[in-house]
């Protein structure tokens, strides 16, 4: 008989993953399961941990990707080697790209096989593969690390300008054994995970010198300023120096949109005028020109408020870098203002009310037509009148038009409430994204996708009705990528490339799971179906069908999109 004192009980890589998991608050895993990870998420199911099962480790990526932009916390996704990791690596990815905090974890095949590529199941040397693709990857290999491992993927994920990580663990390390107690010393409680960083006094001496010379001041606001969560803060900088802004489309709703200081509606014109323009967490990138004319005065000075030293000078020379965390950095202004306070020229306040008011009797012209079939204006002033008065709702949005539309036309009136293709312009994000705002806020969502974009993650109305989550779908279908009229140059049978199915009925497909289907060719049925939609709080899918001649050619991207000068297309 063994005497049960002198056996010492045992734990094991799956129980120490799913122990450092809780030991550090991660209470959700978004993933796919099979070999090795599959008793993982079962283990974790069983301690307490929500699992959330995916169609496509695509999707699952996303959802957590979005759980980490709204929490601060790393949305862990969990997937199988090889080809699930691979599946999951555009959303880790997608959320660098977006600097999301996500970590991906994957178990992966036997190392000595897949080292000397002798072929075993699902072999793929995914660490390495991760690697230019994620801001930091890592490999366990032993248990008693394990503890360590999860702890520098977090730290890693959240902490300085977050990101996506990659965290392999191989099958062996899972089912490998460690004394309990030696298991339960070597987990990692992370003490201040993503620590302030406050910004030099000259630095921020050096930003109010240059405010203090603006005539025509602007700021910028970028989805970095919204993941900060430091609302508060951005709007009394806003508020007490007068300077119009800018949101970036996921900055939206920051500020409301309908705030007077918004100088959404004159974009061209505030852009090529400011003379002094403060980033708040916001890059230079393509989304905003690179920061040079025409779009931008050849002689502006930059204020640039970031958590990231090389992001500076990146596009454009920045007179006044401001590194910090955004709480930080916008309180130490916000101190020096109160010494010496700064305000707005009013010549420049009316002249962008000026513009605003005349742009807003373009749009309006537009805005008050009701053709039917719908075009992408009449459609998204339904959404946007249908959502005013629920500031609550998240929004989702893909697409080109259906995206550059929405994003133009539906106002947002709280923070981090539109999530959409961002930095990439990835197709793909919406499922994930709208499962991903729905789990972690338990409000309501709505996924405004065009036809195409939909594709790409569809199959997850299945996850999503399987969950029952308060999701609307609505589909903008014209009929194609960018419209639905294209006809093919060679007058094959075939149709054009940017054509797919404008007879379909994607509403249908939420019926298959049980789900709400709506069609919709007009204004009135478009919203009295959104409206149903959103109060039953069930799975829902709204089939728009919008005017196949309507929307451009790569939306509103038209001159990233390379024609050729030689073929004349028909
Ligand atoms: P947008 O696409 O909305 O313009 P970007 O994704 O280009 O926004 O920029 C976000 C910026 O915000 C990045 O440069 C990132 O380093 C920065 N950032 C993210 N979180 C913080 C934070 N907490 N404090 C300061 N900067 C941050
Ligand atoms: C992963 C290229 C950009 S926009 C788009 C594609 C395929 C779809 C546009 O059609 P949609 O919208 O959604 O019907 P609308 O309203 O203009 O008709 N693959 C990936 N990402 C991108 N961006 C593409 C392809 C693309
Ligand atoms: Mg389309």
């Amino acid at each position: 008989m063994t005497n049960e004192a002198d056996t010492p009980a045992l734990t094991d890589g799956f129980h120490l993953v799913v122990d450092a998991l809780k030991l550090n608050q991660i209470d959700t895993l978004y993933g796919v399961v099979g070999i090795p990870i599959t008793d993982l998420a079962r283990l974790a199911q069983a301690q307490g941990i929500r699992y959330i099962g995916f169609r496509h480790e695509q999707s699952a990526g996303n959802a957590a990707a979005i759980a980490g932009y709204l929490t601060q916390k790393p949305g862990v996704c969990l997937t199988v080697s090889a080809p699930g990791f691979l599946n999951g690596m555009v959303a880790l990815a997608n959320a660098t790209t977006n600097c999301f905090p996500m970590i991906l974890i994957s178990g992966s095949s036997d190392r000595a096989i897949v080292d000397l590529q002798q072929g075993d199941y699902e072999e793929l040397d995914q660490m390495n593969a991760a690697k230019p693709y994620a801001k930091a990857a890592f490999r366990v290999n032993r248990p008693e690390d394990i503890g360590i491992g999860i702890a520098r993927a977090i730290r890693a994920a959240v902490s300085g300008r977050p990101g996506g990580v990659y965290l392999d663990l191989p099958a062996d390390l899972l089912r490998a054994t460690l004394d309990a107690r030696v298991g339960a010393r070597s987990l990692v409680q992370v003490v201040d995970a993503a620590p302030r960083q406050i910004p030099a006094p000259q630095a921020v001496a050096r930003a109010l010198d240059l405010l203090a010379q603006a005539k025509r001041p602007l700021i910028i606001l970028g989805k970095g300023a919204a993941y900060a969560q430091v609302d508060d803060a951005i709007r009394e900088l806003v508020e007490r120096t007068g300077i119009p802004f800018l949101p970036m489309s996921m900055a939206k709703g920051l500020l409301d949109d309908n705030h007077p200081q918004s100088a959404a509606t004159a974009r061209s014109y505030v852009l090529a005028q400011a003379d002094v323009v403060i980033l708040i967490g916001a890059r230079l990138n393509w989304l905003l020109g690179h920061g040079k004319a025409p779009q931008w005065s050849p002689d502006v000075r930059l204020i640039q408020l970031d958590v990231s030293p090389t992001e500076i000078d990146s596009n454009h020379a920045i007179a006044a870098p401001l590194i910090g965390d955004l709480g930080s950095s916008t309180e130490a202004l916000l101190a020096g203002l109160s010494v010496r306070p700064f305000q707005t020229p009013a010549d420049w306040s009316s002249a962008i009310h000026e513009h605003k008011r005349h742009n807003a009797e373009r749009m309006a012209v537009h805005l008050d037509a009701n053709p039917e079939p719908m075009d992408f204006y009449s459609a998204m002033r339904t959404v946007r009148d249908v959502l005013a008065d629920k500031p609550e709702i998240y929004v989702v949005n893909e697409g080109a038009n259906t995206l550059d539309f929405g994003r133009n036309i539906i106002d947002m009136h709280a923070p981090r409430k539109r999530l959409d293709a961002g930095t990439w312009g990835v197709m793909g994000i919406g499922m994930g994204y709208a499962i991903g705002a729905a789990i972690v806020s338990g409000k309501p969502v709505i996924a405004l996708e065009g036809d195409s974009a939909f594709g790409f993650s569809g199959m997850e109305l299945e996850t999503i009705c399987r969950y029952q989550l308060p999701v609307t779908i609505v589909v903008f279908n014209n009929g194609g990528i960018y419209r639905g009229d294209g006809v093919n140059p060679s007058g094959g049978s075939d149709v054009a490339p940017t054509v797919l199915m404008q007879s379909a009925h994607y509403e249908m497909l939420i019926e298959a799971f049980g789900g709400a289907g709506y069609y919709a060719t007009d204004t009135q049925t478009f919203e009295r179906a959104l409206k149903a939609a959103l109060a039953a709080g069930k799975p829902a899918l709204i089939h728009c069908a919008i005017d196949p001649r309507t929307g451009t050619e790569s939306g509103h991207l038209k001159n990233l999109n390379p024609q050729s000068a030689v073929t004349q297309h028909a």
